[in-house]
């Protein structure tokens, strides 16, 4: 019979990021910073500007640096406090690249050839893609791993990539024979917003990198233009129905409904019992008004910071700091358990 796999004994730390590849929209909001905030009270908890996964597409070096500190700006907006949770950009903390290239050695190419969010964003062009690219889900496992986190708040599209986390931290502790080096990443992925669609099609995810502008709300959209967005969402033709089971093919009205229910704090057939019957006509300016009154303030504040570019190159230099005290001796670790010369 087989032993049960060493349970890991270190402490509960939390990680997560955001890529700095564009606009920050209301899929980013609701399926991961808003859970950031709730997080740093009761965990320790590492935040980071994921700047190398960006870079897997091309990025204009003219507009990198402002980019990340945009996303700075998100984070802090919507309330993570640097004195409580580490802030930073992942470029510079080395430990990521470093643990990458062990990872690259342990995971299986045929595991990163299951991976769908590549065959999503590549289409019909896998092979003009960026072997960064591909390789994404390995440096995101070491991204988590350096910390040695523990948890994950990320939106159901990341629930993949968690999982090769997970089977890349056991095969490492396997193939060394250390049980319980790694400890196997939990995500942590429930919640309302955890899956937000794109506004023109409720079947595709919200996107930074969706060509259309219209298909997101952009934190810092003005809210005329959140109002507009939410007006112009596609919808159909019929009115808001009674059960939750009605709207299962009706994908776009059911991505309405789950915006209104994260923002409002209702379930899905909260919300539709107060509006069944209704029409587009009704729902969706009460849905703009909600949306408004919830961004306007982080987009308020995200401005304010944005003002303030040096103070946000202070938090995310300090960020780094802390942040390579923790990771630095996890991967020196590594290395001596590996068995490179030196260690
Ligand atoms: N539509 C979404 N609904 C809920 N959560 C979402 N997230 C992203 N889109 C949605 C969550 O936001 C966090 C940061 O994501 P990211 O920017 O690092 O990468 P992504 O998931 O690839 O986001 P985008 O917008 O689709 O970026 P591009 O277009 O640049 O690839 C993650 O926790 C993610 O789950």
């Amino acid at each position: 019979m087989s032993k049960p796999p060493v349970k890991y004994s270190g402490p509960d730390r939390v990680f997560s990021g955001v890529q700095p590849s564009g606009d920050m929209h209301l899929g980013n909001y609701l399926g991961a910073l808003k859970k950031f905030a709730d997080l740093q009270n009761d965990h320790e908890c590492v935040y980071c500007i994921v700047d190398l996964h960006a870079v897997t597409v091309w990025q204009d070096p003219a507009k990198l640096a402002g980019q990340t500190r945009n996303i700075a700006a998100a984070y802090l907006a919507s309330g993570v406090d640097p004195d409580k949770a580490i802030i930073y950009p992942q470029s510079k903390v080395a430990a990521h690249t470093e643990l990458a290239w062990y990872f690259n050695c342990v995971a299986r190419i045929g595991w990163l050839s299951r991976m769908t969010q590549f065959k999503e964003k590549s289409g019909r062009n896998a092979e003009a893609m960026s072997v960064g690219l591909y390789d994404y889900p390995v440096l995101q496992a070491a991204d988590i791993l350096a910390f040695k986190a523990t948890h994950v708040p990320v939106g159901e599209d990341q629930k993949q990539h968690l999982e090769l986390s997970r089977d890349i931290a056991q095969k490492f502790n396997n193939d060394f024979n250390v049980p319980g080096f790694f400890p196997l990443p939990e995500p942590l992925i429930k919640g309302p917003g955890a899956r937000v669609m794109s506004l023109r099609d409720g079947t595709k995810k919200m996107s930074k990198s969706d060509p259309s502008d219209n298909s997101r709300i952009n934190l810092t959209d003005s809210p005329e233009k959140i109002a507009k967005k939410i007006r112009k969402a596609k919808t159909d033709a019929g009115v808001m129905p009674e059960t939750v089971a009605e709207m299962e093919d009706r994908p776009e009205l059911k991505n309405l409904v789950g915006i209104y229910g994260a923002f409002s704090g209702l379930s899905d057939q909260e919300v539709l019992s107060q509006y069944a019957g209704q029409g587009f006509g009704v729902f969706k300016p009460a849905l703009a008004d909600l949306a408004v009154e919830i961004l306007r303030p982080v987009s308020e504040r995200m401005n304010t910071y944005l003002d303030n570019p040096d103070e946000i190159d202070r938090i995310l230099a300090k960020g780094a700091d802390a942040a390579a005290e923790i990771a630095t001796p996890i991967v020196a670790d590594v290395r001596k358990v590996m068995g490179f010369w030196g260690t």
